[in-house]
């Protein structure tokens, strides 16, 4: 297991100073920032992030994400110059050091709550999702933004794009993604470098739109459609665990003893009667999860991929990037690292 952080570069209030200073912390996960989705990265950005990290003693390996264009998702005759952009991020990372990109395939829109600062009982705030507030919610009415989506569509823009989905069903975007897989997988691999799709978040559709990554039977025949180490996931058991249908553990499970898991994300959720979730604490009883049950198997399999703490709740007055503030993912990391540290001492048969 390699302990990561994600940060969002220079201007990210959590400094990579602090970062370094949370205990086994390895790699940090970040990206380029400053270019429009589906244009090459340059080598000057690479390179920057990569001395950046380095420079704080710690290790540039893992970048998430590189997003995918809407016109990939679209099957648009376009999407082929976007692709050929892809498979040159792909070299171009692979060969400043990177082995594990995180992408999704989420049109659209990117992972989806209904509020970024709900009160909890002991006074720290969390994204949450209520499926009532969701069923209210016009995306085109711009009132809530998230972190993780492009922000950067006019009102049109996203009219336009939402009314170019209407005539895309599931099957035409597992179409898409067999498409874009067997043009950047070949790439991957020759670039060193492991492919590692996120699942959907919530794993659902969401606004009548199409989602496909989201469950057991849907991630056999993601990682079938092209069978390639090189084609694995990101492991998200926050974004899987909203869905009380989906057996997580059985998942990491078979997953991990595949080899196909190269990018844990691991976080609590609580989930609500209704299908609603509040995001919790990593602790397992702030939440519907076992996270040391999701270590055991992980360990036992011998995972050697990246595993990071995921969204944080924000606690002690921090203020910042929603889901990403310092101290709760600090606490996650705490917490990860002694189950690990138990498990490693103490846990049992040899891998
Ligand atoms: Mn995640």
């Amino acid at each position: 297991m390699k302990l990561s952080f994600r940060w969002y570069g220079a201007d990210d209030p959590v400094t990579l100073e602090k970062i370094r200073q949370i205990p086994n912390m390895r790699s940090i996960v970040t990206a380029v920032y400053d270019v429009p989705v589906g244009e090459v990265w340059s080598y000057e950005s690479i390179q920057r992030l990569k001395e950046q990290v380095e420079a704080a003693g710690l290790v540039f390996d893992v970048v998430e994400s590189v997003p995918v264009h809407e016109d990939i998702k679209l099957g648009k005759p376009s999407r082929d110059k976007y692709i050929r952009h892809y498979q040159e991020n792909i070299r171009r990372l692979g060969k400043a050091g990177v082995k594990c990109i995180c992408y999704n395939f989420m049109p659209v829109f990117d992972w989806t709550r209904t509020q970024l600062d709900q009160r909890l009982s002991d006074g720290s705030t969390a994204l949450v999702y209520y499926r009532e507030q969701l069923e209210k919610m016009d995306p085109l009415s711009g009132e809530l933004s998230l972190p993780g989506w492009d922000s950067s569509y006019q009102k049109d823009e996203l009219r336009a794009l939402l009314e170019e989905y209407r005539s895309i069903s599931h099957e035409d975007l597992w179409e898409n993604l067999r498409y874009f897989l067997e043009a950047v997988i070949p790439v991957a691999e020759e670039a060193g470098v492991n492919m590692a799709i996120h699942p959907d978040d919530p794993p659902w559709d969401i606004f009548g739109l199409p989602r496909i990554i989201t469950n057991k039977q849907n991630l056999d025949r993601f990682l079938k459609l092209v069978d390639s180490p090189a084609n694995g996931l990101t492991f998200c058991t926050g974004s899987l665990g909203c869905s009380a249908q989906n057996d997580i553990y059985e998942m990491i499970e078979e997953y991990s003893r595949m080899g196909r898991i190269h990018f844990m994300h691991v976080r609590n959720v609580k989930r609500l009667p209704d299908g609603s979730f509040e995001e919790s604490a990593h602790f397992s009883s702030c939440g519907s999860l076992d996270i040391p049950r999701i270590m055991e198997i992980l360990h036992r399999n011998g995972f050697s991929g990246y595993l990071r703490p995921d969204h944080g709740r924000m606690i002690w007055g921090e203020t910042g990037r929603p889901g990403y503030g310092l101290y709760d993912r600090a606490l996650g990391a705490a917490y990860l690292n002694g189950i690990w540290e138990t498990l490693e001492k103490y846990g049992g048969e040899e891998a």
